[in-house]
């Protein structure tokens, strides 16, 4: 699906309005800072990255009435919906030129925006969300209201819909997405899982069955006869706390090193990658010295793009 030569356009969002801990908008900035460009193109790559998205003209217009930008019990939904409006149009040009967007977050709330771009360039893509959590509250759902829990309800068009949403179509198919490394699943989303027939492997199928088998299963769901274009969005608490600390929800019993990266190796065998999403790195996270936990979560964002771009262990 990508054109010639292979180019990976980075969409850099500092942004952390769809949950309350401050520093994941410092992740993108952390990932550039450690060499990702570079990294990338040594494996071949062209590279084109004119900057981080810095969405201040989005902030200063809502600056006034940020404090009433609370619809029932969902947080800053106008800033949410803006900024994810704004990026849904940078990676869908971005997809439609056949270049892979790599989307660096910043909160997940941001993947309505990437699945959103993404799949108006590829309608018939699939979706592979790697995450210690669901993402699937609804507007009614939601306990904590943070959009960060929610971006895969509004791309399936379920619950409540927000009017300042009304630019996001419901893309999604729940047959087209799947789940790998879920953990901490709210027991309303546990009911929306089950009543939209999602598939999802936990960590109790990735402890059963292997990774290997379940990456398999899990593209055979989406993606039976390896044709259609993969959309891979990887939340990075999918990792476990002692692999990846420095994330605002870590949920202990995750993914090891290699069960992150073996997902992102197989779907690059694919060769039917077309976007990808490194999200949730919080650089402030656990705390302001722990510079060894910074430095070894900023480096697994680096090396997962990389396994996912075609670095190789041979
Ligand atoms: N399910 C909870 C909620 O809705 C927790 C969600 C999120 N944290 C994330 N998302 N990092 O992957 O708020
Ligand atoms: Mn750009
Ligand atoms: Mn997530
Ligand atoms: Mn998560």
């Amino acid at each position: 699906f990508l054109s010639e030569p292979k180019t990976v356009s980075i969409v850099g969002c500092p942004f952390r309005g769809g949950q309350a801990r401050a520093g994941v908008d410092e992740g993108p900035i952390y990932l550039v800072k450690a060499g990702l460009v570079e990294q990338i193109e040594e494996l071949g790559w062209k590279v084109k990255f004119d900057g981080h998205h810095l969405f201040e003209d989005i902030e200063q217009e809502l600056a006034p009435t940020r404090n009433e930008d609370v619809l029932g019990k969902v947080k800053n939904p106008k800033l949410v919906s803006r900024v994810c409006e704004a990026v849904a149009k940078t990676v869908g040009d971005h997809a439609r030129k056949g270049e892979l967007p790599l989307t660096l977050g910043g909160d997940h709330s941001l993947a309505m925006g990437t699945v959103s771009g993404v799949f108006s360039a590829y309608p018939d893509a699939c979706l592979i969300w790697c995450d210690a959590h669901a993402d699937i509250n609804t507007v009614e759902s939601t306990g904590s209201g943070n959009l960060h829990g929610m971006p895969v309800s509004f791309l399936l068009g379920i619950g409540q819909k927000l009017p300042m949403f009304e630019w996001l179509k419901p893309v999604l198919k729940p047959e087209k997405i799947v789940y790998i490394g879920l953990r901490d699943v709210d027991k309303a989303e546990k009911k929306i899982l089950k009543d939209n027939g999602i598939k999802a492997f936990s960590m109790h199928e990735v402890d059963k069955y292997g990774i290997g088998k379940v990456v398999e299963m899990a593209l055979d769901h989406v993606n039976p006869k390896r044709t259609l274009p993969i959309h891979l969005s990887f939340d990075v608490d999918a990792l476990d706390p002692s692999v990846a600390p420095s994330t605002g929800t870590p949920v202990r019993g995750g993914l090891s090193f290699r069960e992150g990266h073996y997902i992102c190796e197989a779907i690059c065998e694919t060769g039917l990658l077309v976007g990808l999403d490194i999200m949730e790195v919080n650089p402030a996270l656990p705390n302001m010295d722990d510079k060894m936990s910074v430095r070894q979560t900023v480096a697994i964002g680096c090396s997962l793009t990389r396994a996912s771009l075609g670095e190789t262990l041979l």
